[in-house]
């Protein structure tokens, strides 16, 4: 726009020069008025600078008139640029206006032009069903049916034993024609039928097959627990039969004396005997002198009695050599001070829990085996 308005400007030289010809003799004009006027004042006019003068003030007065120009132009243009602004705006609203409208306009439209086809399809089965109907009313007619209310009348008017018969015929062939239809719709549907059940008859063999391996399975198991069960139960009561038997024994034992200790029972004699003697008594008693071999069981073999008795050790097969009366050799002796000692030169080969109370010495003692002493028996329960 710029380049434009130079442009202008540039053109508007040519018309400078003119408006500065024409300002000078304006100017020429104004100096000789002027001149008048100096002459007036009486002030003396210098020929050559009084040229000078009035060109600047040409020149000058072309300046501001260039500049007006300018402004004016610019003025213009930007008169020109609001007033299309404001136009393009209201162009713009009434375009968006014109399409909000054309765009309903336009549903409307397509909201008519459906209801008119949806009309149109419907007025197009109505007018097939009108002609199919108007084809069987034609062909009813031209059998000499009678048309009335959306029903046929026949008349028979020209009956004959012909007619009779042809009808008859007509209506044995409509009956065979829709026996057969029958029958080919029963057929159909008896394979059907029989399809469906067979293959619901497959599943329900499968599923039958099925459940009957996993109660096969479960029976299985279930036996196997009931037969583990039975053999615990079996198990069960034999333990309570020997149980109870053990009990019965304990407490037939018990009432004769015995004492119970660690499935084994133990007599204590209140008369005294020989060790032999007193060997003696105890296999009468299905038992054998007591055999002492753990330190456990000698303190509670030692805790029976106070009094000296008889154990079930000896060396008298062989001197030194001491050994129980079941056979197995002595491992660990609980003998007294100075025990095993053949004392004075004895024969002593016969083991007993020593009595002693004035020294406290308790332990075994090698003893003569014909002194007299209580004894203790042992026997398994
Ligand atoms: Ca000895
Ligand atoms: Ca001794």
């Amino acid at each position: 726009m710029s380049n434009e308005i130079y442009a202008n400007v540039e053109f508007d030289n040519d018309n400078v020069e003119d408006l500065y010809t024409n300002k000078e003799t304006i100017n020429s004009h104004d100096s000789r008025s002027k001149t008048k006027d100096v002459s007036t004042k009486s002030r003396p006019l210098a020929t050559n600078p009084g040229t000078e003068s009035s060109e600047r003030r040409s020149t000058r007065d072309a300046a501001v008139c260039l500049g007006l120009l300018c402004v004016l132009l610019l003025a213009g243009i930007i008169g020109m640029f609001v007033y299309y602004n404001g136009e393009m705006g209201s162009f713009e609203e009434n375009i968006l206006v014109y399409k909000t409208n054309s765009s309903a306009e336009q549903a409307q439209l397509q909201t008519k032009y459906n209801a008119m086809t949806k009309e149109r399809d419907q007025l197009q089965v109505e007018r097939d069903d009108l002609q199919a109907k108007i084809s069987v009313v034609e062909q009813h007619t031209q059998q000499g049916w009678r048309y009335y209310k959306s029903s046929f009348y026949w008349t028979a008017t020209d009956f004959s034993p012909c007619r009779y018969r042809e009808l008859r015929e007509e209506i044995h062939q409509r009956c065979c024609s829709v026996s057969g239809l029958l029958c080919v719709l029963l057929l159909a549907g008896i394979i059907g039928l029989f399809l469906y059940y067979n293959k619901e008859m497959g599943s329900f063999e499968e599923n039958i097959l099925v459940c009957k391996t996993k109660s096969s399975a479960e029976q299985d198991q279930f036996r196997t627990r009931y037969n583990a069960m039975t053999k615990e139960r079996d198990q069960l009561w034999v333990e309570r039969d020997n149980f109870q038997a053990k009990v019965s024994v304990v407490e037939q034992h018990t009432q004769q004396r015995w004492r119970y200790y660690n499935s084994n029972f133990y007599f204590i004699s209140t008369e005294m005997k020989t060790w032999e003697g007193s060997r003696e008594d105890c296999v009468r008693r299905g038992a054998d002198l007591v055999v002492i071999n753990s330190r456990e069981k000698y303190v509670f073999i030692h805790g029976l009695s106070k009094e000296t008795f008889w154990i079930g050790l000896t060396d008298r097969v062989e001197e030194g050599i001491w050994k129980w009366v079941d056979g197995t050799a002595l491992t660990t002796g609980y003998w007294g001070r100075g025990q095993p000692n053949n004392q004075n030169g004895m024969e002593e080969d016969c083991a007993a829990r020593w009595s002693d109370l004035s020294t406290t010495d308790n332990g075994w003692h090698d003893a003569p085996c014909n002194e007299l002493h209580f004894w203790i028996c042992e026997k398994m329960a």
